[in-house]
């Protein structure tokens, strides 16, 4: 499996260097999310170079997922959020024309589903008590939907990228990524900005934070185009876990450069959390170990 890994690796390097110099590319798939693209020059002049963040990430890697249960997952979905209540499954997904939101349970059918506006790219979920909220990557807005329907309660505006948001029931506030190293605490009923941070790992800016989970005052985020979920405190914004779920990458896309982890969700009452991935055909119920899992 290292050997999987290292080939992985690699090509994500690839990719992320064919992004860098193929920004303007007519590829929806390739640009999506490319995050130079809407930022400024002085912010990209700070921002960590891709292969040296992964190297460094891969060099703190401390845990590990451990499988506990498989659920067979909507491959169509282009997921970039994920979150349960324990019961509920809530899983948003991505590309223009092809958004979506849903309720469900694990391994079953949705519930309910909803399709964003052709022009709209779904991103990050949340499961709020006030509602769902549901990220947009350049629309620039943001919608609080019904719990049961899904139907949109409110929408806000976001000058920011949207990609990750998760809801910390500890301090009642949400927190959301814009692909840079600055996670953004926000009113989780007004969606109000109250403080921003920089997420560091060894003194070094974290880059490309993607879908958030919070739990217990922690958060975890999956880093975009690499197979890491850094443990975040939020208090320092030091990352204080590297976790390599490199292992859990299915064979079906392992030739597609899109198809990159993407979704954390912890489970209340559990060290356990679901995990997945762009384009994939699995959902897994794992818990995170310092040793890795014998194959
Ligand atoms: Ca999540």
């Amino acid at each position: 499996m290292k050997h999987t890994r290292r080939i992985l690796t690699s090509l994500l390097f690839t990719v992320a260097g064919i992004a860098a110099a193929t920004s303007g590319c007519t590829n929806a798939l390739t640009v999506a999310e490319f995050p130079t693209a809407a930022s400024s020059s002085s912010a990209q002049e700070s921002r960590p170079d891709l292969a040296t963040q992964e190297q460094r990430l891969a060099q703190h890697v401390n845990q590990y997922p451990q499988v506990v249960q498989r659920y067979p997952f909507d491959a169509e979905l282009f997921t970039q959020g994920l979150d349960t209540d324990g019961q509920m499954l809530v899983i948003g997904s991505g590309l223009y024309e092809k958004s979506t939101i849903q309720r469900t349970t694990p391994g079953a059918a949705p519930q309910v589903q909803v399709a964003l506006a052709d022009d709209e790219f779904g991103e990050g979920v949340a499961v709020t008590p006030a509602g769902i909220w549901q990220l947009t990557w350049r629309n620039h807005i943001a919608y609080l939907r019904d719990l049961e329907t899904l139907t949109v309660r409110s929408t806000v505006d976001n000058p920011r990228e949207g990609w990750g948001v998760c809801y910390d029931e500890t301090s009642h506030t949400l927190l959301t990524s814009d692909g840079t190293s600055t996670l953004v605490v926000r009113d989780a009923e007004t969606f109000a900005e109250l403080r921003t941070f920089t997420v560091t790992l060894a003194g070094e800016p974290i880059d490309q934070l993607n879908e958030l989970d919070c739990t217990d005052g922690i958060v975890r985020a999956n880093v975009w185009l690499t197979p890491y979920v850094v443990t975040i405190d939020p208090a320092s914004g030091e990352v204080t876990g590297v976790a390599d779920i490199s292992s859990l990458y299915p064979e079906s896309v392992q030739h597609n450069n899109n198809a990159v982890a993407n979704g954390v969700a912890s489970i209340s009452g559990s060290d356990e959390f679901y995990v997945t991935g762009k384009l994939w055909p699995t959902l897994y119920r794992v818990r995170f170990t310092e040793e890795p899992a014998h194959e």
